[in-house]
């Protein structure tokens, strides 16, 4: 497929629909594939050319590498890396001290305690769904927030530059697994389901108790980070949603059972959706009818309550996807072959009592093996991914609700193999009320045969499918590392990222208080301030030289670097690397970095900038003096 793709001549997508591309252009594409015209045009638009620029940025998680990708959609160019919940070699995330303390003071207290002899920060995470800031239904290009499923955290990433401001650990929840924001009117809040159910609290005083387990729906603040309000519910908690009406959130439970092991969990036929009313929640909040419990108010939302309804839903339930036409909300089966559609105008219904939970249901169309998750285009078509059938379903939305109804009828208008067993897929602004109907992607666990070898780990696939047309054609394979579990597509002109940062930056306010107390100038000082045994160092950088060629401390002494790298020309990066102290970070163009380290090593320790930056970056260098 990639030779095939090398071999495409660059016509862009734009082009080609405008009616501009040469007949030729569509002629040669037609010689290397034997496949429909939709497809030709589409294997051209997937074909970015060098220098071309995509359409859409692709905001990828990484799964148990704990980092947030930026991808270039169609292309499909990997374009950035962000360090969330890992640590990175390259930027310094983890070590300075900007990103330590971004990683450290949204921590619980205890959580802290429990880091002091670890290095004091977490060096995993399993990042799982990244999800983009909306305003009145759309992206709105402020903010990404992502889950870590492995230590119970939520991170934000500020999409003016691209990096990690905020990351918070979840009280009372466990293992923070389905992440979305309200949509309307704005985020608003970032709804976090707690997956995994566990005492409250979790103190060593209840063990082989499960019914006493309990697992938390939080609902965080996306402009200040803190959880405003939490709801403890019956069973589990998977994925969630929210609808476009700001009244309701949805989220699925594969374990109603509320069992500890396989066997359990599965045991019953139906699980459910749990249904969140947000204004009653509020309220209730307000009310005081709440328990506080880590200093947050905990809402108690099991069966029975006023505050949820608990809609049955056959055997493990796992997606759960609103439609664009802000009126249905898709239940995504796992364990049973169906799909199962909530009315979000029927809800008000349910929570007056005036029909059964599953009255709210309005469609439940048997599409495969394994639906996992659910996308959509623009047209009120569906696309469902099939784990076990190693398919997408693509689904009309009004049929399946006409089917329902007892019509004879059939909803799925095409399926397509993909390579192989997928999980999450994402359509071009597919979860907005812009959605599209461009682009699919559809994020497969297994590539088996699909690459060259490269031994017993594999890389995972995740392949483009063009949806214009009525048939969905795959035009690219994409292998990834470790997991590329869910992205969003977001329309290029939503996201603006600044070119060079702005020395005003908050992120190194620490710096600047430093600076402040040392009486000295950030990106002008070239000094070392002693107190004690504690040094500081303040450097700037212009390439190719640091502003001090030479220093020296005492063996013993805590060392702070304070770099600024004074270029303002965009794309010109340093680094400092610390050689045989295990010290490297970036400093970006006009921005501020520092680390903290003990001199415990006495010699002549060459730093250098790591970061290629000019003809001369190899002589970007100079020498740190440990005297013994
Ligand atoms: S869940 S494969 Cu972590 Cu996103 Cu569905
Ligand atoms: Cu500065 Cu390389």
């Amino acid at each position: 497929m990639s030779k095939t793709h090398n071999q495409l001549p660059q016509v862009t997508r734009r082009r080609l629909l405008g009616g501009t591309a040469g007949a030729a252009g569509l002629a040669s594409v037609g010689a290397l594939t034997t496949v429909s015209t939709t497809a030709n045009v589409a294997n051209a638009a997937a074909s970015v050319g060098p220098g071309d620029l995509d359409e859409y940025y692709g905001f990828w998680s990484s799964g148990q590498a704990g980092e947030v990708r930026i991808l270039g959609v169609p292309s499909m160019r990997e374009l950035m890396r962000i360090p969330v919940f890992n640590r990175c070699s390259a930027t310094g995330w983890g070590q300075t001290n900007e990103s330590r303390q971004i990683l450290t003071e949204g921590l619980l207290p205890e959580t802290r305690e429990f880091l002091k002899d670890k290095g004091g920060v977490f060096l995993n995470g399993d990042a799982h769904h990244p999800h983009m800031s909306f305003t009145d239904g759309t992206y709105d290009g402020r903010y990404l927030f992502i889950n870590d499923k492995a230590n119970t955290r939520v991170a934000r990433i500020r999409c003016d530059v691209m990096k990690v401001d905020r990351i918070i650990e979840v009280p009372n929840a466990a293992d923070i697994h389905g992440l979305r924001p309200q949509k309307y009117p704005r985020t608003g809040y970032v709804f976090a389901n707690g997956e995994h159910r566990v005492p409250i609290p979790n103190d060593g005083s209840v063990l082989d108790d499960p019914q006493n387990y309990r697992a938390i729906f939080s609902a965080i603040d996306g402009d200040t980070m803190e959880v405003a309000w939490q709801v403890m519910v019956d069973g589990n908690l998977d994925n969630c949603d929210a609808d476009y009406q700001g009244l309701y959130a949805f989220s699925t439970c594969y374990n109603s059972e509320e069992g500890v092991n396989l066997a359990e969990m599965t045991a019953n036929e139906q699980d459910w959706a749990v249904i969140f009313d947000i204004k009653r929640i509020e309220a209730a909040v307000k009310r005081g009818d709440f328990k506080e419990i880590h200093g947050v108010p905990v809402v108690d939302g099991r069966k029975g309550s006023d505050y949820t309804r608990y809609v049955p839903i056959s055997n493990s339930p796992h997606g759960c996807n609103t439609a664009p036409d802000g009126r249905h909300v898709v239940i995504n089966g796992k364990l049973s072959p169906t799909v199962s559609v909530i009315d979000v105008t029927k809800v008000p219904d349910v929570f007056a009592d005036k029909i059964e939970p599953r009255g709210c249901i309005v469609a439940e169309p048997e599409l495969g093996l394994g639906p996992l998750h659910t996308a959509f285009d623009a047209d009120g078509n569906c696309y469902t991914t099939l784990f076990l059938d190693s398919q997408v379903a693509k689904w009309n939305l009004a049929k399946a609700v006409e089917q329902f109804q007892g019509k004879d009828v059939n909803p799925i208008l095409d399926k397509v193999d993909v390579q192989y067993q997928p999980g999450h897929n994402h359509t071009s602004m597919g979860e907005t009320k812009e959605a599209d109907g461009k682009w699919l992607v559809s994020l497969n666990k297994f590539s088996k045969d699909r690459f060259i070898n490269v031994g017993p780990l594999k890389p995972e696939n995740e392949q483009l499918i063009d949806i214009t047309g009525d048939k969905m054609q795959i035009v690219h394979d994409g292998p990834t590392f470790a997991e590329p579990h869910d992205c969003i597509i977001v329309r290029a002109d939503v996201v603006n990222p600044r070119k060079v940062w702005d020395r005003n930056d908050p992120i190194w306010e620490n710096c600047r208080q430093m600076a402040k107390e040392d009486g000295v100038e950030l990106g002008a000082a070239s000094t070392i301030i002693r107190k004690g045994n504690k040094v500081r160092v303040y450097m700037f950088s212009v390439a190719p030289t640091f502003s001090m060629e030479k220093f020296t401390v005492k063996k013993g002494d805590e060392v702070t670097m304070i770099i600024t790298n004074i270029d303002a020309v965009d794309d010109l990066t340093h680094g400092f690397t610390l050689a045989n102290y295990g010290i490297a970070f970036e400093i970006g163009a006009q921005a501020t970095a520092s680390v903290t380290f003990t001199a415990d090593r006495p010699g002549v320790h060459w730093f250098y900038c790591q970061w290629f930056c000019h003809a001369l970056h190899m002589e970007m260098r100079g020498r740190m003096l440990v005297e013994a």
